[in-house]
C-alpha cells in the first residue's frame, strides 16, 4: 500500500505542536503531563489549560534511566524517565516538551509507574489520582469520584479558573466526537481485506495525546477520507490482533514485523488502541460521576479482577474477525505478563491462535522475533 498522505502530513506535527505550545505558554496557559489514559482529559480542558503525554516509546534514553533506576523495571518507565533527567549531555536529545510542563497528574496503576513518580517529583509538581484498583467493589466508584473532584479542585488551583459542569459537558462532547472518529476508523478495518495498516493507525494512535484536540480531529478525518478512498488489495491477508501493553511513540517495532511478514493488524486491545476510545462518555448525566463511571472501567491489568479485559478482547477478535492474537508485552510488566494466562485460556476456548510476544524497546530480538512471527503466520 502507498504511503498515507495523512501520515506525511503529521510528520512535522511534534515541532509545529511544540511551537503551539510555547505560545500558549507565553500568554500564560498550563501545560500538564500525563502518563496514563485514566486521566481524564476533560477535566484538564475544562480547566483551561493544555496536555502532553510523557510516556517514552524510545530506546535511547534508557540507558540515562538505567543510572537511577533498576535495569529489571518495564522500558516504558525507563524511557520516560529517562527523558525527562536527561540533560542532552550523554548526547541524546532531550525531550523538548517536558520543560514546558507545569503539572504532572499522574495515576496509582503499577508499582513501578508509582515509584516512578515520587522520584519525579524532585523535577516537576505531581498530582497523583488514586485509582481504587477493584473497579468493581461497592465503594470503588465514590473513591473514585472524590479523587475525580480533588483532581478537579488541583486544576482549579493551577489555573485559577473555575471548572463548571456546562464547560466539561462541552469537553466531554468534544472527546466523544473524538472517540466517534476511531470508531469510523476502525469501522474501516473490518473490511476483508483491511484497506490501511495497523502500523500507519498506530502512528495516529501514539499521537492522540499529544496532538490539539483540533489538530487531531482534522487528521483522523483526513484519514477516513483517505482510507475510505483506498483501492482495495484483492488478496485475504493473515487478520492479527495485538493485545496487552501500550506502545508509546517511537515505538512500532512490533506491528512493523507482523507487516513485513505478511499479516495486517485490524485492532489492538491496548491504550494506543481500542482502552483509549471504546466507550464514549455519558452526555446525559452529571458529568463528574459520567467521567468517573467511563474511566473506572478501562481495563488495565492494574485492574483486580480484570474480566472486563477479557469480555474485550473476544469481543474484538470476533467484531474484526482476525486469524490470530499477538500478546505483545514488555519486559518486566507483570501485570499484562500473568494476564496473559487468562488470556490465553480464552482464546483458546474461542478457537482463536495466539503468540506470545515479550519484549523491549530494543532491536536486539528484531530477527528472533520475525522467525517465530513467520512460524505463527504459517499455522494460521
Ligand atoms: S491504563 S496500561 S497507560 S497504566 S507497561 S508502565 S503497566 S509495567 S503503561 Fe498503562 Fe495506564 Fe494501564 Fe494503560 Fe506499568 Fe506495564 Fe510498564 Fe505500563
Amino acid at each position: 500500500m502507498n504511503s498515507l498522505k495523512t501520515i506525511e502530513y503529521l510528520k512535522d506535527s511534534y515541532s509545529k505542536r511544540i511551537c503551539q505550545l510555547g505560545k500558549g505558554k507565553k500568554s500564560g496557559k498550563k501545560i500538564v503531563g500525563t502518563f496514563c489514559i485514566f486521566v481524564p482529559d476533560e477535566i484538564i480542558f475544562a480547566a483551561g489549560a493544555d496536555r502532553v503525554i510523557l510516556c517514552g516509546g524510545k530506546n535511547d534514553t534508557i540507558s540515562i534511566a538505567e543510572q537511577y533506576l533498576p535495569r529489571n523495571i518495564c522500558p516504558l518507565v525507563k524511557s520516560s524517565f529517562g527523558s525527562i533527567v536527561n540533560d542532552g549531555c550523554s548526547g541524546v536529545k532531550s525531550c523538548s516538551h517536558f520543560d514546558m510542563v507545569d503539572l504532572i497528574v499522574a495515576e496509582n496503576t503499577c508499582d513501578s509507574k508509582k515509584k516512578m513518580y515520587e522520584l519525579l517529583d524532585d523535577y516537576v509538581p505531581i498530582h497523583v489520582i488514586d485509582l481504587p484498583q477493584r473497579p468493581d467493589s461497592p465503594a470503588a466508584l465514590n473513591y473514585f469520584l472524590d479523587e475525580l473532584d480533588r483532581f478537579k479542585s488541583r486544576m482549579e488551583q493551577l489555573t485559577g479558573n473555575k471548572v463548571t459542569d456546562e464547560q466539561l459537558k462541552k469537553e466531554i462532547k468534544s472527546s466523544n466526537e473524538i472517540r466517534k472518529l476511531f470508531h469510523r476508523l476502525y469501522e474501516l478495518r473490518k473490511k476483508d481485506p483491511s484497506p490501511i495498516n495497523g502500523t500507519d493507525v498506530l502512528k495516529i494512535l501514539q499521537k492522540q495525546y499529544f496532538l490539539s484536540k483540533d489538530e487531531l480531529k482534522k487528521s483522523l478525518n483526513m484519514l477516513i477520507d483517505e482510507v475510505e478512498e483506498v483501492d482495495h488489495r484483492n488478496e485475504h491477508m493473515p487478520r492479527i490482533m495485538i493485545s496487552g501493553c501500550p506502545m508509546s511513540g517511537g515505538n512500532t517495532k512490533v506491528p512493523e514485523i507482523v507487516e513485513s511478514r505478511g499479516g495486517v493488524i485490524v485492532a489492538e486491545e491496548s491504550c494506543t488502541g481500542t482502552r483509549s476510545f471504546w466507550d464514549p462518555v455519558d452526555e446525559n448525566k452529571d458529568p463528574m460521576l459520567a467521567l468517573a463511571q467511563r474511566y473506572i472501567k478501562i481495563p488495565c491489568s492494574c485492574m483486580s479482577p480484570n474480566e472486563r479485559r477479557i469480555d474485550h478482547i473476544l469481543e474484538l477478535a470476533r467484531e474484526f474477525r482476525v486469524d490470530g492474537v499477538v500478546y505483545y508485552t514488555l519486559q518486566f510488566c507483570h501485570g499484562y505478563n500473568i494476564e496473559k494466562y487468562k488470556v490465553q485460556q480464552a482464546l483458546k476456548d474461542a478457537g482463536i491462535p495466539m503468540l506470545f510476544i515479550e519484549t523491549d524497546y530494543s532491536n536486539s530480538d528484531v530477527e528472533q522475533i520475525g522467525v517465530r512471527v513467520d512460524a505463527f503466520m504459517e499455522m494460521i
